[in-house]
């Protein structure tokens, strides 16, 4: 897939309507800091267009950046911060719970897993919600470049045992490296 165009075109917040948008969307949603906005930057080959930060807790809002005129990624805000309190965590819950809902366009959502770690019990709800929503979640393993050659299939393993079946689609994928980005972009192309 050749990205031609990508744009930052709508900004949603707690208390914003979704947009009524008239091409397919793909949405990222995982853990604060698990590499949402670097991965999109990177399948768009752009350096800074979706904000990233050490800190976690970066995205706070749903970003809709729009792809060729084409489709749009979907940045969901990351979960599981811990510096904000129960009644916000509560309310960025409930937004991305009503946007898998109510989006008439959503067409996929991948879950972001860091490789590092095991998947926690929000990665598990997440990844239910996804199923009942009647998505085919795919998980996208983060940080590859992290880990050693000889701790992948473990790691992956784990992902696997913790989410629940051996058939569960998992991609590798390094920001730094960008190994996966082209595995993701054919399977945003084959679904947009
Ligand atoms: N080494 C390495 N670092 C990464 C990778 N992806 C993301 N990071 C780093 O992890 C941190 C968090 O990345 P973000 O992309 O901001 O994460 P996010 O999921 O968007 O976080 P929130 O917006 O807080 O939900 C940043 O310091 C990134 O540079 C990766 O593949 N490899
Ligand atoms: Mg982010």
């Amino acid at each position: 897939m050749i990205i031609k165009t990508s744009e930052l075109e709508t900004v949603c917040g707690i208390t914003s309507t979704l947009p009524d948008n008239q091409y397919p969307e793909i949405a990222f949603a995982g853990k604060s800091n698990v590499g949402k906005s670097s991965l999109i930057n990177a399948l768009l080959n752009r350096k800074n267009l979706a904000r990233t930060s050490s800190q976690p807790g970066k995205t706070q809002t749903i970003n809709f950046y729009n792809i060729n005129k084409e489709f749009y990624f979907v940045d969901l805000p990351g979960y599981g911060y811990a510096a904000v309190s129960q009644e916000i965590k509560a309310k960025w819950g409930k937004m991305i719970e009503r946007y898998l809902k109510k989006s008439e366009k959503l067409v996929m959502v991948f879950l972001l897993i860091d490789i590092r770690h095991d998947p926690s019990e929000n990665d598990k709800l997440m990844y239910d919600w996804i199923l009942s929503n009647g998505y085919e979640p795919v998980i996208i393993a983060t940080k590859l470049d992290k880990i050693k050659r000889s701790e992948y299939d473990k790691k992956l393993k784990a992902i696997r045992t913790k989410l629940g079946g051996e058939a569960i689609r998992i991609i590798p994928f390094s920001a730094v490296t960008k190994k996966g980005r082209d595995e993701i972009l054919d399977l945003v192309e084959s679904m947009i």
